[in-house]
């Protein structure tokens, strides 16, 4: 196995589910952290159940990790004080046990909604400006810039990974651009765990899809090749919704819902 110790954090959530499984092979001991309930360790698992905005926590689970795939925080629009405590705390949390404890890679879930207000009829890569669609958006676009800092600083390398639409299959026309399988995914943290030298590292995490708002040239040094194509599921997706009007506040911007909603919106 390449690695000794890997910690997964959010490994009770969906991502973090399906990297527990998907991950197994490739270390002596996945540590899995969540702040919720995650059942009973399997002979090459430890369970550490913590707030990850509780720094002497954090501290002591960051220690003997080769390797942190930081997949923990909240996955949605919340209020301001919510997204700083899960997302913002818990990420430089997760930098600066990394840095005490001298761990040296992060794997970071950030997000397209870092850049959901770019229009769906653009292609960015991954040198674009921010454009946060929302306080969660602006809580990836943070740790997007704690990677970087922690790397100049301390030579903590990171790969952000801004993924896209993570499910078992597309289920919306906006997904038939920002879906992202899971082997897909999978693929994605393998390469950024052993890649050699990754630095500072931005990419998108989308399949092979037709349709791309993304361009990854940037990021070819990880050699992610995606198998999969939302486009095979373009008939059922359009049956299933036959809203075809491209000014859809839904599919006028990259980040969709994201960038369309209004804070006061119930
Ligand atoms: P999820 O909600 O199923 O998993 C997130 C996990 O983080 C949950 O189990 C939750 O208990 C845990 N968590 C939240 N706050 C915490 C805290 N303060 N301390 C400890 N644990 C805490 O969400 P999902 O879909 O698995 O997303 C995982 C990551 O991937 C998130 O960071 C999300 O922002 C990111 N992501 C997911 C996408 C998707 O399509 N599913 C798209 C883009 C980014
Ligand atoms: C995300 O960042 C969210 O975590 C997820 O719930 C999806 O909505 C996804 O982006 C998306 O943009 O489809």
């Amino acid at each position: 196995k390449q690695f000794k110790r890997l910690l997964i954090t959010g490994a009770a959530g969906a991502l973090g589910t399906v990297l527990r499984n998907n991950l197994r092979d490739y270390a002596d001991i996945l540590r899995l952290s969540d702040i919720n309930a995650m059942g009973k360790a399997a002979p090459h698992e430890e369970i550490v159940q913590c707030d990850l905005a509780d720094f002497d926590a954090v501290l002591s689970m960051v220690k003997d990790v080769d390797m942190i795939i930081h997949f923990g925080g909240i996955p949605v629009e919340s209020d301001f004080h919510s997204i700083v405590h899960s997302n913002i705390v818990g990420s430089h949390n997760i930098y600066e046990a990394a840095r005490k404890q001298g761990v040296k890679r992060v794997i970071y879930a950030s997000s397209n909604h870092a850049i959901g207000f770019y229009k769906s009829t653009e292609v960015i890569d991954t040198e674009a400006m921010h454009r946060p669609d929302s306080f969660y958006g602006l809580s990836k676009c943070f740790v997007e810039d704690l990677g970087s800092y922690y790397y100049d600083k301390f030579k903590i390398e990171s790969v952000n990974i801004r993924i896209g639409s993570c499910y078992a299959e597309p289920t919306d026309r906006r997904m038939l651009a920002t879906w992202l399988s899971f082997d897909d995914l999978t693929q994605l943290i393998v390469k950024s765990l052993t890649t050699p030298r990754v630095g500072f590292a931005v990419i998108y995490g989308a399949s092979n899809n037709d349709q791309q708002y993304w361009d990854n040239s940037k990021a070819s040094f990880l050699g992610y090749a995606p198998k999969d194509n939302a486009g095979h599921y373009r008939e059922i997706v359009l049956a299933k919704l036959p809203d075809t009007d491209p000014d859809h506040a839904l599919y006028k911007f990259q980040g969709g819902n994201f960038a369309a909603a209004m804070p006061d919106d119930k």
